[in-house]
């Protein structure tokens, strides 16, 4: 297994769109581990592929406790969506900031595992608003988009200003 680099905000390769899976073998497969673990070393509940550099439709996310309930969604699609609700988000890509986002409070996903097995999950609460904020990540969008134009413009530059001190 490999830790994979987790691309910062704001990184103009976090908003290219992924392209869907169309073959699945060992090459998902690692990608999947390495992303598990890289998801489970930051730490962090969920990862998209986009983040680590890597332009495909797949997802890891675990919000248990035990950190042993993986769950893998390839070519995710939400085949329904009710109400809204505001919760608190962060992003292993805008390390240290966290805020309100609203999005639906119910979702079905409808994916297909790293086996290429089809999936059909119904989820609320964390699990809903992590496939939500993991699927942005796919179409290049981030949970910053969702800030006013200000906050995310301080945002911008404060991690400009963080990456140029490191470089
Ligand atoms: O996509 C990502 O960057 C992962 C992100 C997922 C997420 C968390 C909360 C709301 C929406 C989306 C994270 O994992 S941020 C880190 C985090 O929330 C966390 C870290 C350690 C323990 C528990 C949570
Ligand atoms: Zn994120």
């Amino acid at each position: 297994m490999a830790l994979l680099t987790i691309l910062e905000y704001p990184d103009p390769r976090l908003r290219k769109v992924a392209v869907p899976v169309t073959a699945f073998g060992p090459e998902v497969a690692k990608l999947v581990r390495d992303m598990a673990e890289t998801m489970y070393a930051a730490p962090g509940v969920g990862l998209a592929a986009t983040q680590v550099d890597v332009h495909k439709r797949v997802i890891v996310i675990d919000i248990s406790d035990s950190k042993d309930d993986l769950l893998v969604l390839v070519n995710p699609e939400i085949a329904a969506a009710e109400g809204e609700a505001e919760c608190e988000e962060g992003c292993l890509s805008v390390p240290g900031y966290y805020d309100k986002v609203t999005r639906a409070a119910r979702i079905t996903v409808k994916a297909r595992n790293e086996h290429g097995e089809p999936i059909e999950r119904t989820a609320e609460g964390l699990l809903a608003v992590c496939i939500q904020h993991e699927m942005d990540h796919l179409v290049g969008k981030m949970f910053v988009d969702y800030l006013s134009p200000l906050k995310r413009a301080r945002l911008t530059a404060k991690q400009r200003k963080k990456q140029r001190l490191a470089s």
